[in-house]
């Protein structure tokens, strides 16, 4: 075959799996059994599961480094512009599954695995997930990097080598007990090591000021300590299994020759104690999410990672271009996911500053027009502040670029508004007071050429209330880019049964062109399609009430409705909303056991950050509530709850394909997006839920008719704000939620402890109630009792379940991807040639 690529100037659309790279089974079979012999010194006979998962990665690993290799050769022959996609989490959970579906040959592996005498679903539970990321936004970072290679785009993901990732949940006695997370205790047999390309980056010192021969300043820092990076490279193979890109993650290290020194005085030990400093870098995943904690080593995370990739990016910048950076910004380009990676802004400056010495307007010019950045949140705990003097300690010639950034853009400022001191404190990088912060934010936006949100109503928001000065300053940098989810993944991996079936319907190819689904909508009246829909529903319900059953003890009924809030705990979230209305019921049900409503079991997965006090209560109380009711024989036949523990993206793929309902019940104007949302409704799940984040733009596509919208809107909630909002009118006029808090104050649901839920009820009454809980609560059990009278009527619910299915097109995270490549990217696909 040729050795030379070819451009394409589109991204590549819905051409078919190639057949030729499908691999037969006795191939895959014979690798199997070579690599369980040669590589793990077993044999058939002795093999556990665990040795079966090794020796099946390593054959299938086999054929993704072969087209990886094939691929990077393309990229380097081509010299094509790429993506370089900063984020401090990637949540990619288990590769197995996605690895064989990508390269079209799961069926082939699952038959030989099958003469060999195991079970291919058993050994694929044997995988760790990696859960290097806290939710939704590490989690969009795996979906990402899936499309990108998918549609043949140059890309590297970049990001951290925790060893420990997000914390395993235990429920000990109803409540959330965090233990270590060990996934690579027995080898991870998906990366590879490069020590060939470790980087060193300074940290600590001091900042000198020299003149050179031309009298021009030249700063030069000298670093207090230096850390070896240490890149891991896990392998993105895209669906049709032609390109192969890499997600790099750096692990830190003792950098060995600086400890000499102390090593040759006799240091051994002190020697080892700078060890531990430094390999603490990458240690443990921060699990906050939507909160910013201000720690000095979450900082030095950021630097660490940012610094090693950009020092990667430019060795390989280097290697096609040499000195001549007048390229640099055409050939790369470099998306901050939130602003976690904010740092490389002035890193990058200050490489183009101190060691290119480029002047301030070459290198602004430049380093501007290479980032770009996503913002995922517009709640202010979460929106990053570093403390000026600990920059300075860290980082110190990096505040001294960031002060000069800042300069720069007032005048830019004073331009705009001559004489405008408080808009001058509003917009600045830098906020005053006693101590002073860097807004890593207006960094972000100062110092990038496009900046976008993750939903329509969210990014209008941005504009709106966020950074309104910066629209009016730099009219079309902010814009929107819609999130998606990787279909392979969220529907044809996690639903085998329903992806069949849609096979069998509407052709193969909706994976690569989700739109194709909308055929699905032909069906939706068709009483034999309903029923086949409904069917592989049902036996999915069976299948998760097995895993309940095993997980928790509690026996559901598969024909109850299965009703799903799956989601990091947070108080914007509104778990408690759901855990208030259950009560509800239960209560009604108490008064009236001959109250009409289909059974119901409630369905919960959340890990709360292990500081978040509250958030912990609510995992309590849903757990207390839960064990109540479900022990009650009352109420036995129509209610139950279930807390799931541990909730993690390979349990997520257990439950969404078994999901009635899906909880999107967020305050209006607090979920950014979401992304469980698409996921549910692509899978037939029903949403309820507030007009927020990307919920909306689901409404505009199922029609209002096949959702269940409730609550305030943005602008009710913004109306309630300024009228004055106060929760006792609503625990004062509605018996109902005031029996429900009550309750809570009371032994009922914690026998011998009474008042031990009652922070929940102080957090909606003194407290306020932040979120709007008790206002949203009347229409919310009002929408409830509207799934349930459409639940009743069969044909109704599988016709809106199958339209779900049909009006998802939109959520592929191809879709945002293109939208990237047109509106910010504006990358070329690159093909793999055989
Ligand atoms: C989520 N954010 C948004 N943050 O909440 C969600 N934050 O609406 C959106 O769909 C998703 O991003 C993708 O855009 C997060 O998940 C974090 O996890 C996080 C982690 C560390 C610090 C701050």
């Amino acid at each position: 075959t040729s050795k030379t690529t070819t451009k394409t100037p589109k991204a590549r659309l819905s051409t078919p799996i190639d057949k030729s790279i499908k691999l037969d089974k006795k191939i895959i079979k014979d690798a199997i059994v070579r690599h369980l012999h040669c590589s793990l010194g077993t044999d058939e006979n002795k093999a556990n599961n665990h040795a079966w998962w090794k020796a099946t990665c390593a054959a299938v690993q086999e054929q993704v480094l072969e087209q990886l290799r094939k691929t990077q050769k393309s990229h380097y022959l081509n010299d094509t512009r790429a993506v370089h996609y900063f984020s401090a989490e990637f949540l990619m959970g288990r590769l197995m599954s996605n690895n064989l579906h990508n390269l079209g040959m799961f069926e082939q592996t699952q038959q030989a695995l099958t003469e060999l005498g195991v079970n291919l679903t058993d050994i694929m539970e044997e995988e760790p997930d990696m859960a290097l990321g806290n939710g939704g936004l590490g989690r969009l970072a795996a979906c990402f990097i899936d499309s990108l290679a998918t549609l043949d785009l140059p890309a590297v993901g970049y990001g951290l080598h925790y060893e420990h990732g997000l914390f395993r949940q235990e429920i000990k006695n109803g409540e959330q007990i965090e233990r270590p997370d060990s996934w690579r205790d027995y080898g991870n047999p998906w990366e590879i090591c490069r020590p060939e390309s470790i980087q060193e980056i300074p940290l600590y010192g001091y900042v000198e000021t020299k003149y050179g021969d031309n009298g021009r300043i030249k700063k030069e820092w000298h670093p207090g300590l230096i850390v070896k990076g240490l890149p891991w490279d896990i392998p993105v193979v895209g669906y049709g299994g032609k390109t192969v890109n890499v997600l790099r993650l750096w692990q830190s290290q003792a950098s060995d020759y600086f400890n000499w020194d102390v090593f040759n005085a006799g240091g051994y030990l002190d020697a080892q104690k700078e060890n531990v400093q430094a390999e603490t870098i990458s240690k443990v995943l921060y699990p906050n999410d939507e909160t910013e904690a201000g720690k000095e080593l979450r900082l030095i995370q950021q630097y660490f990672f940012s610094a090693c990739s950009l020092k990667d990016i430019i060795r390989r910048y280097k290697r096609a271009h040499g000195d001549n950076w007048s390229r640099f910004s055409s050939q790369v380009v470099i998306q901050l996911n939130d602003t976690h990676p904010a740092i490389a802004i002035p890193e990058l400056m200050r490489i183009l500053l101190d060691r290119a010495e480029l002047d301030w307007d070459t290198a602004w010019a430049i380093s501007s027009n290479t980032f770009a950045y996503t913002n995922h949140t517009l709640l202010p705990e979460a929106l990053e502040k570093w403390p000026a003097r600990m920059f300075e300690k860290i980082l110190p010639r990096h505040l001294e670029i960031i002060y000069e950034i800042n300069h720069r853009f007032m005048l830019e400022v004073e331009k705009v508004w001559p004489g405008n001191v408080a808009m001058k404190q509003k917009l600045s990088i830098i906020e005053e007071g006693s101590d002073k912060m860097v807004r890593m934010g207006n960094l972000s936006v100062v110092g990038s050429f496009k900046v976008n949100g993750v939903a329509e109503i969210h990014s209008a928001l941005v504009k709106k209330n966020l950074f309104p000065e910066f629209d009016h300053m730099w009219p079309g940098k902010l814009t929107n880019v819609t999130n998606g989810i990787t279909p392979r993944r969220w529907l044809k991996a996690c639903n085998p049964k329903l992806s069949n079936l849609i096979d069998d319907k509407i052709g193969s190819d909706w994976p690569l062109d989700l739109n194709k689904l909308q055929e699905l909508a032909n069906y939706a009246d068709n009483a034999k399609f309903q029923k086949q829909f409904m069917q592989i529903k049902f036996e999915n319900k069976q299948a998760l009430a097995i895993e309940i059953k095993a997980l928790t003890g509690i026996d559901v009924d598969p024909k109850a409705i299965f009703d799903v809030q799956i989601k990091r705990l947070h108080e914007y979230k509104r778990q408690h909303l759901n855990l208030l209305h259950i009560m509800a019921l239960y209560r009604r049900l108490l008064a009236n056991p001959n109250y009409d409503m289909h059974p119901r079991v409630f369905i919960f997965g959340a890990k709360a950050a292990p500081g978040y006090k509250l958030a912990k209560d609510i995992i309590y109380a849903i757990n207390q509530v839960a064990t109540r009711i479900n022990n009650d024989k009352r109420v036995n036949g129509k209610l139950k709850v279930v807390f799931l523990p541990n909730y993690r993206v390979s349990l997520a793929e257990k439950i969404i394909p078994a999901a009635d309902v899906s909880e999107q019940i967020s305050t209006a104007g607090k979920e950014a997006s979401g992304t469980g949302n698409m996921k549910l409704s692509l899978n037939g799940a029903l949403t309820i839920g507030t007009l927020d984040g990307a919920n909306i733009e689901i409404a505009e596509e199922v029609g209002d008719e096949n959702i269940f919208i409730f609550g305030l809107t943005v602008d009710e909630i913004d109306a309630l704000h300024k009228t004055g909002y106060n929760p006792f009118d609503y625990y004062d006029n509605n018996r109902e939620i005031k029996a429900i808090l009550d309750w809570l104050e009371t032994d009922y649901f914690t026998p011998g402890k009474p008042g031990a839920l009652a922070s929940l009820k102080h957090s909606l009454l003194e407290g306020g109630d932040p979120y709007k809980v008790l206002a949203d609560f009347e229409s919310y059990s009002a929408a409830h009792e509207k799934v349930d009278a459409a639940y009743k009527d069969t044909t109704r619910w599988a016709k809106m379940a199958i339209l779900n299915s049909a009006k998802m097109g939109k959520f592929t995270s191809d879709r945002s991807i293109k939208d990237y490549v047109e509106r910010i990217w504006k990358l070329e696909a690159c093909k793999v040639d055989e």
